[in-house]
């Protein structure tokens, strides 16, 4: 739904209840049942990072107790997709510490090797490698990816503040070529970076007016990692973290939206309104990127405890508004 900032605003400000009782109602609505897909990330290419954007802990350009490690080979990515799959993942999900990628570069050819055996496998591939055009796009439809992470990470208004070494239209740009390509976008942003309340509605504003809408929308609460310019503030309320999914489950009916980064300082009660609210999708395993994640123990107790069950088949159970 092409929702405008001020209908956005009437419906954050909502009293919380009415708010919760109508995102829920759009929820059970488009999914039906309470099913939460389960994603697991990989970091196949860690830090050492050209880019300056002040929430990462991969950027070369903060001191941070990150180890660099170089790009896995296929041989050394495919027993842990496997893994994966074992524990009931439906998204096998590779992220790279790049800027971006170039056709006919050798590293981004590995990753092309990678995916064509990954897909193999029966999951969803999902990828995050920055920034590409339409050619890269479509190498990486035609080796088997179905969806690519590309956040937009916050407002238009608030984004250089955050990241000086490209621009919001450089993003606008990646997620147009994967559009062209007929890769599922799967874009979202962070909270908690010191931005208002508008910066937050501003960036499900830009989201919801995209055409095709986002197929998946990650939430993710900042991780302060030490090192760098953001590893002091102050977590986010759990309150605006609620809100935050209720008015993108409306503005965004259909999308998975994804309960991602920062579910570690998240109480069981908080995660259980997130997904009350329209959250229908996580990232299970130790770790997300770098940072660390719930245990899957505790995930599958969470899950069981609510009755929510774990998606079955991928991408199956979209129902139609
Ligand atoms: N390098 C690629 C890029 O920037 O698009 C892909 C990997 S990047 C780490 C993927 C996303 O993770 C970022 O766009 C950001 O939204 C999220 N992220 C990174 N560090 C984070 C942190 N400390 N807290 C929350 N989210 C974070
Ligand atoms: C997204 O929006 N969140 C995930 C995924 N897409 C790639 C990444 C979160 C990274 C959190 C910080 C880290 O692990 O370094
Ligand atoms: Fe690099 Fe991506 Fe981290 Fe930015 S978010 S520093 S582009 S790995």
């Amino acid at each position: 739904m092409a929702l405008s900032l001020t209908e956005l605003q009437s419906l954050y400000e909502l009293p919380f209840f009415e708010l919760i009782e109508r995102s829920h109602q759009v929820h059970r609505n488009h999914w039906g049942r309470g099913e939460v897909q389960l994603c697991t990330l990989l970091s196949i290419k860690t830090g050492g990072c050209s880019e300056d954007c002040s929430y990462c802990t991969q950027s070369a350009r903060y001191k941070t107790e990150l180890d660099v490690e170089p790009l896995m080979t296929c041989e050394e990515i495919l027993p842990r997709a496997r893994q994966a799959k074992e524990h009931g993942a439906k998204r096998f999900c590779m992220g790279t510490a790049w800027r971006g990628v170039k056709s006919g570069d050798a590293k981004f050819n590995e990753v092309l090797k990678t995916v064509r055996e990954v897909s193999k496998l029966g999951m969803e591939v999902c990828v995050t490698l920055g920034l590409l055009g339409e050619q890269e796009a479509r190498e990486l439809k035609e080796a088997g990816v179905s969806a690519y992470n590309h956040n937009i990470d916050t407002s238009p208004e608030y984004y250089p503040q955050i990241i000086s070494t490209r621009t919001f239209e450089d993003r606008l740009k990646t997620i147009r070529a994967l559009q062209q390509a007929e890769i599922s976008v799967c874009s979202g942003g962070i909270i908690g970076m010191g931005e208002s309340i508008t910066d937050r509605l501003r960036m499900i504003e830009v989201l919801c007016n995209l055409d095709p809408v986002p197929e998946s929308v990650p939430i993710n609460a900042l991780v302060p990692m030490p090192g760098t310019p953001l590893e002091h503030q102050p977590p986010v309320d759990i309150f605006e973290f609620v809100r935050l999914i209720a008015t993108t489950r409306i503005a965004m009916p259909r999308a998975r939206v994804r309960l991602s980064a920062g579910r570690n300082k998240l109480s069981r009660e908080g995660q259980a309104l997130c997904f009350f609210a329209g959250a229908n999708s996580i990232h299970c395993g130790e770790k997300l990127l770098t940072a660390d994640n719930p245990q899957m123990q505790e995930d599958m107790e969470l899950l069981s405890q609510l009755g929510l069950l774990q998606e079955q088949e991928a991408c199956s159970h979209q129902k139609d508004a």
